[in-house]
């Protein structure tokens, strides 16, 4: 199995600043919380970004305040949401992608969530697949439900996309599928071959979720976006959570992938030649 690469989600849409005093939600915060988490064990950090008040915002200014601080602080490879908020329009959401990021999400269908719904309709999805292409910035294809591959295989007939691709499954959402094993086999059964994939549960799933994909040569999605907690009634650290995984994963005879081995994994250019 190759080493174990760990995305960090460290802020998301959804957590309010009032439910946890860990969420880095300045641009600031977030090139500590970069540094926090690579000396904890994670290569990938998974990028929202918030005004001062905690409001969502997918500002490029924003974002381009946050890439540099996080550069500045890290190696890590720099992961974009193109998912944004519920209610950002297409345009809001592929706008940072100018920014020229490593990566960046490309959730592969629309989805219900909590009361809302994620529209991500095949007009979306190709707007924000355009974009990238045209900026030189590699998907990760968020997948919610089963159809969201087979919408990723169509892009791909599309010759919008080119298979394998490293794939996230964010399983526990309300409205999408929940976060068991069997759903986890039965999602990694149908990837396209040669895909890379990592596993996002949601809430109190998320150590489990991680330590299946670490059982099954897959990779690990954690972090306050989806989960707030270390364990009952104890609020997490984004990089407690990192090192909780490392831990785990370093018993299991499979060590952390360093960000430039996770570079080499997923099969992007180093660092180096990033910034160029
Ligand atoms: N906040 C969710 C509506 C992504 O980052 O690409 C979407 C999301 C997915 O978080
Ligand atoms: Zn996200």
């Amino acid at each position: 199995m190759d080493p174990l690469i760990i995305t960090c989600a460290p802020v998301g849409a959804e957590v309010r600043i009032d439910q946890t005093p860990y969420l880095p939600h300045t641009p600031k915060l977030l090139g500590e919380t970069a540094r926090a988490v690579q000396q904890a064990g994670g290569s990938i950090l998974h990028v929202h970004c918030r005004n001062d008040d905690g409001s969502n915002t997918h500002s490029v200014e924003r974002f381009r305040e946050a890439y540099e601080a996080i550069r500045a602080s890290s190696e890590l490879i720099v992961q974009f949401s193109t998912g944004g908020a519920i209610g950002m329009t297409p345009e809001e959401r592929a706008g940072v992608l100018e920014l020229r990021p490593e990566m960046a999400t490309l959730t592969c269908g629309s989805v219900n969530f909590g009361d809302d719904i994620f529209e991500n309709s095949f007009p979306i999805m190709r707007a924000i697949l355009k974009k990238m292409n045209e900026y030189g910035v590699r998907p990760e294809l968020e997948i919610f439900d089963k159809g969201h591959i087979a919408n990723a295989r169509r892009l791909a007939r599309e010759r919008l996309l080119s298979f394998p691709q490293h794939v996230d499954l964010v399983l526990g959402v309300p409205g999408g599928l929940d976060a068991t094993v069997a759903n986890l086999c039965d999602l990694v059964d149908d990837l396209p071959d040669g895909c890379t994939w990592s596993v996002a549960g949601i809430g109190r799933q998320q150590l489990l979720m991680a330590m299946a994909a670490i059982a099954m040569g897959g990779h690990v999605r954690v972090g306050l976006e989806d989960n707030l907690y270390y364990g009952r009634g104890k609020l997490a650290r984004n990089e407690e959570l990192v090192a909780r995984v490392a831990r785990i994963a370093a018993e299991a005879g499979r060590p952390v992938a360093t960000p430039e081995k996770a570079r080499s994994i997923l099969g992007l250019p180093d660092r180096a030649a990033a910034a160029r």
